[in-house]
């Protein structure tokens, strides 16, 4: 039998061997990329909580806000009261210019808290102010650095009109400022989650948006069933404007093909074509008994349904608190939003009663 030996050295065959370990280990340290996750506003924020409660190895969370009530309940690595000359700590009042202008107030100290991340997540809701202005600058920011840059909005609700046009004016500016922006539309959700109370359904996009944003930098940062690297999520993500996604979670013997459907059938945003994607990223994850012939299979079912040039990155972890189910995530990217394609219908109305805007 071997017994424990507590000098490291001598568990090699040679000082040389423990050395060409030694040299690997440390080029796995500096080739990991660095990830932070910074949520903007009260939507942002409350997607960060939701990461930090369940954990998130290998990236960075931080959340900024001028609400500062808001901040003290949030749970994040780092939080920031930003433009607190400006706001005094009471929130912009749906103003985004409000927010621009708070995140440039603070943006030394965010730059700071940023440094040296090489991916980067920007969550917010759109509609308000400091989410929508903020998330402006600080991805802006972040761009500069030579980051990947990736926002994840949520779009508000179709009653929520104001709401609605602001958040509009946003995600075209924000495709200038991201690599990539993955848009859930609030109005959507809340039709595949059912018919949740306002307080719910806006939980379940949390979770949503955490999910993916916890299973894609843990599939990079941390030894995954098939691991996604840093130059995979450049390829499929790397300045390709808007990004719809789509889940879905299944248990039972055709858990994947039925995960699978569902997470085609049920994009999260309106596209005009899901065949016109440029990149499409498949994550899945399940319990221990997951198998790598099902994530495999995942990948085939997605290849099968677009044109054979679309590019496709997969990726797949292992999570023991899904016991038997298996969860597929679909991120279509560059493609084409019928949110913002659409006449304003308050521009419209404005042209029928003559108005000039
Ligand atoms: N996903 C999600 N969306 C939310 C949540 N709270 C609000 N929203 C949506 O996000 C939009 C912006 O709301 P907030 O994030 O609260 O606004 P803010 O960025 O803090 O802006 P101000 O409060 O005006 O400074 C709303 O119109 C809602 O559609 C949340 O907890 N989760
Ligand atoms: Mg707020």
């Amino acid at each position: 039998m071997p017994q424990f030996d507590p000098d490291p050295v001598a568990q090699y065959q040679s000082p040389e061997q423990f050395m060409e370990t030694q040299k690997i280990i440390s080029a796995v340290e500096l080739a990991r990329p660095s990830v932070s996750v910074v949520g903007v506003g009260g939507a942002g924020c409350n997607i960060v909580s939701w990461i930090k409660r369940r954990g998130i190895a290998g990236g960075k969370l931080i959340a900024l806000n001028t609400d500062a009530a808001h901040l003290s309940i949030t749970q994040a690595d780092r939080r920031l009261l930003i433009g607190e000359k400006l706001t005094k700590g009471r929130g912009c009042g749906g103003y985004p210019e409000r927010g621009e202008q708070a995140a440039l107030e603070s943006l030394e100290e965010v730059k700071r808290e940023v440094h040296g991340a090489n991916i980067a997540f920007v969550c917010a809701g759109l509609g308000g102010g400091t989410g929508t202005g903020g998330a402006k600058i600080i991805t802006e920011e972040f761009r500069k650095t030579g980051a990947l840059v990736v926002g994840v909005v949520t779009l508000p609700f179709s009653v929520e009109k104001y709401r609605y046009e602001l958040a509009k004016e946003a995600l075209k500016s924000l495709r200038n400022t991201c690599d990539t922006v993955v848009a859930i539309d609030n109005t959507k959700l809340s039709k595949v989650a059912g018919d949740l109370p306002l307080q719910q359904a806006l939980g379940v996009a949390n979770e949503l948006v955490g999910q993916f944003v916890k299973g894609i930098t843990e599939t990079i940062t941390t030894a995954s069933l098939i691991n996604i690297d840093f130059a995979d999520l450049r390829a499929i993500m790397e300045r390709r404007g808007i990004a719809a996604i789509g889940v879905g979670e299944k248990d039972g013997n055709d858990r994947i093909e039925s995960a699978v459907r569902q997470a085609l059938d049920s994009q999260l945003l309106d596209i005009k074509d899901i065949t016109k994607s440029r990149g499409v990223l498949v994550h899945v994850s399940g319990g221990e008994d997951v198998t790598l012939e099902e994530v495999t299979r995942a990948g085939e079912l997605v290849t099968r349904s677009l044109p054979p040039n679309t590019r496709i990155v997969w990726g797949a972890r292992v999570d023991p608190s899904m016991n038997n189910r298996a969860r597929v995530m679909v991120v279509l990217t560059g493609v084409e939003s019928t949110f913002i394609s659409e006449q304003s219908r308050w521009a419209l109305g404005a042209l029928k009663i003559g108005v000039k805007r």
